[in-house]
């Protein structure tokens, strides 16, 4: 990804910088001593430069209730939001005035024999070159391999928005076994205009993680008709490697990329996701190596190519990273935050105005993290804990409210965090505010 000049366009900050450079004219036309304290002058109102990022706040509202495990939540030009179902392989069409009603169908046979979590996962949507049709991304899982497939995103007079000519741009991502798990698939357009993909490491864990030959356990980032784009690390489609199971991308004001990862039992993690960085998993865990687990990738396990009914033999690593020694060894990039699952196991996650908010699973919660900085964070606020039981992802809203959809109906326990709701799986609507940062 290009490196994005960090620029600021807040008022306030204007404001203090103006008021800086009068302060700095008057003082100048004085003495030696004064201009020392107009340099210090300056530098204690720089200090109190406040950032400004939002959280939840006021009244929530359920808007759609009866879905069935939604997992991606995306707003068109006009207005209208669509919403896909993991399960149903159903993509909806949420109205202004909230009526539902469906423009699509991703698949025919259900992607695994028994429970899973693949289905149809991720979607995003870009225009063409000349900025006017428009094209819509969906991540899917077969019984063969997780794909990406690409439609036209057609609308009419009327509104009413229509899929044509299904055709898939990337396949062969490896899935595991009958019970498929650690999918990623999440998509989305980065503020390069390319396709991003987060994946899992399709439960094989070093075996695809660490290596580079292998689409799973990546980042993938990819040209809009499924090519390499030239830019990218080794001449693949992989951006990064080392990752157990992302299914949350975000960009934020500075161009800085975050993702969240599922851990395995002990440590969830937020990464700042940069070009051909290894991550670390099944090596390390938060910032906590395997101790019995030897550092040469090499010796991480078989190279054998797995199936759909055969996957490939897993590495033999402890069930528990060490809680004492850190992962010193440079080849990895540690995270930047850690939570233990109960408190996090977060899915999505989306920059709103100074903040990344992360929807989190089994913790039933939204994360709220302030970004103060170029690649730095502020102290994570929790909201909601336990009140609408697992959350897959948060999107802004064109009227600038959050909107929330729940995942009660995925088969991991439904409200594992509170008690059934029977209006569920439901997009919840909730006002944000916005707050001052202090650094
Ligand atoms: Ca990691």
């Amino acid at each position: 990804m290009p490196k994005q000049e960090a620029t600021r366009k807040d008022p306030f900050f204007e404001f203090v910088i103006v008021f800086a450079l009068v302060l700095g004219t008057v003082f100048a036309s004085t003495s030696d001593t004064s201009k020392a304290e107009t340099i210090k002058e300056e530098t204690s109102i720089a200090q109190v430069e406040k950032i400004k990022y939002v959280v939840p706040t006021g009244k929530t509202q359920t808007l759609v209730t009866g879905l069935k495990a939604p997992w991606e939540i995306l707003f068109l030009p006009d207005g209208q939001a669509l919403v896909d179902e993991r399960d149903t392989g159903s993509i909806l069409l949420i109205s202004k005035d909230l009526k539902v009603s469906k423009v699509g169908f991703t698949r025919t046979a259900p992607p695994c024999e028994r429970f899973c979590e693949g289905g149809t996962l991720g979607m995003a949507y870009a225009a063409d070159r000349s900025g006017g049709k428009l094209s819509l991304f969906v991540f899917l899982t077969t019984m063969q391999d997780n794909r990406i497939l690409k439609y036209d995103l057609n609308t009419n007079d009327e509104g009413q928005w229509s899929l044509a000519n299904q055709r898939v741009i990337l396949k062969g991502i490896e899935r595991s076994g009958k019970s498929t798990t650690h999918n990623g698939g999440r998509l989305a357009i980065g503020p390069d205009g390319k396709l991003w993909v987060s994946l899992g490491d399709s439960g094989m864990k070093g075996v695809t993680s660490q290596n580079w030959d292998r689409l799973a356990g990546s980042i993938l980032r990819v040209n809009l008709d499924g090519t390499i784009p030239e830019d990218n690390p080794k001449n693949s489609l992989v951006w990064s490697k080392g990752l157990r199971d992302t299914q949350g991308m975000a960009w934020d004001d500075f161009g800085n990329m975050w993702t969240t990862e599922f851990g395995q039992d002990t440590w969830d993690e937020i990464n700042l996701m940069e070009k051909g960085k290894n991550y670390g998993w099944p090596i390390a865990e938060g910032f906590y190596k395997f101790v019995e687990t030897p550092l040469e990738p090499g010796n991480l396990g078989s190279n054998e190519q797995g199936t759909a009914d055969k996957p490939a033999p897993t590495p033999n690593i402890p069930t528990m990273p060490s809680t004492k020694e850190l992962v010193t060894d440079s080849r990895f990039t540690p995270p930047v935050f850690t939570w233990h699952p109960s408190e996090a196991a977060c899915s999505g996650i989306t920059y709103v105005k100074g903040s990344l908010i992360a929807a989190c699973l089994r913790g039933g919660k939204l994360w709220v993290i302030p970004v103060i900085g170029d690649k730095k964070l502020g102290e994570p606020q929790e909201f909601f804990k336990g009140k609408f039981g697992r959350l897959r992802k948060a999107t802004l809203a064109p009227d600038g409210t959050l909107w929330l959809i729940t995942s009660n109906k995925d088969g991991r326990g439904g409200w594992s965090r509170g008690g059934e709701n029977p209006q569920d799986d439901r997009i919840i609507r909730v006002p944000l505010k916005t707050l001052f940062y202090e650094k």
